[in-house]
């Protein structure tokens, strides 16, 4: 699966794609993350990306222009397969069902708002979604261009060993994952729960279900109010 970025900091993504899962799935060829900077479409000598909101308002807005044209430039002709993400604070809610939904396309090219926002144009007839990965004030779609690629990548087959691939479902399983411990077996004083040293799996298996079942009771009752 192909990435593309589309940031007025390039330089942002020296770091987050260069590690760990991620660039061992970059090695292996199967994913390929492209940045592009949107001042390459831009034909001014400042090099202009931003302009100040029609009917006044606090600060700059990007203009429509070099994004459109930096997409159209990626992609002379979009196909079935590829989708372009606005990264956007009024965007729906990302989640691990809708990454589940962007790992089964070709390419996805995201689109990382900056300053107050973006002209809508380019939500009503540029970006196939709108998404923001929660309820916080970050300064811009860096941050969360970064979190859709990690976690849409973790979903493509091969990018997760086999061992782990479980693991990306257990956010699906509706619950938290259980709490863990490794040694010493005692750290401090605190000791590790008895359960989990003794060796009986029946026994470990259920004690986690339950230890799992309380820590999204009191961390995430949301979760547990589903159907
Ligand atoms: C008037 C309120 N504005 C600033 C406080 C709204 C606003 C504009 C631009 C808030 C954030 C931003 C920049 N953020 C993003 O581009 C963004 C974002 C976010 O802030 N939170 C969660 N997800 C995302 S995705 C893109």
């Amino acid at each position: 699966m192909k990435f593309h970025v589309l940031t007025i900091f390039p330089d942002f993504f020296r770091g987050p794609f260069e590690h760990g899962v991620i660039q061992r799935a970059r090695e292996k060829g199967l994913i390929e993350i492209q940045i592009h900077d949107l001042r390459d479409w831009t034909y001014d000598r400042h090099r202009t990306v931003d302009d100040r909101p029609f009917g006044g308002g606090e600060g700059m807005l990007l203009k429509a222009a070099p994004i459109f044209e930096s997409v159209e430039s990626i992609w002379p002709a979009k196909r079935a397969g590829q989708k372009v993400v606005l990264l956007s604070a009024q965007g729906r809610k990302f989640d691990q069902a809708l990454a589940r939904e962007y790992s089964k396309l070709d390419e996805l090219l995201l689109i990382c708002g900056r300053y107050e926002g973006v002209d809508e144009r380019v939500a009503q007839h540029l970006a196939d979604d709108e998404v923001s990965i929660g309820d916080y004030v970050l300064s811009g779609g860096e941050l969360p261009a970064a979190v859709v690629v990690d976690t849409v990548a973790r979903l493509i087959d091969g990018v997760l060993g086999n061992e782990m691939s479980a693991v990306a479902e257990s956010f699906e399983n509706g619950l938290l994952d259980c709490p863990q411990w490794t040694r010493p077996a005692e750290f401090r004083g605190w000791k590790v729960p008895e359960v989990l040293i003794g060796g009986n799996h029946e026994q470990i298996r259920r004690w986690r279900l339950e230890a799992a079942r309380e820590k999204t009771a009191r961390h995430r009752p949301d979760l547990l109010k589903r159907d």
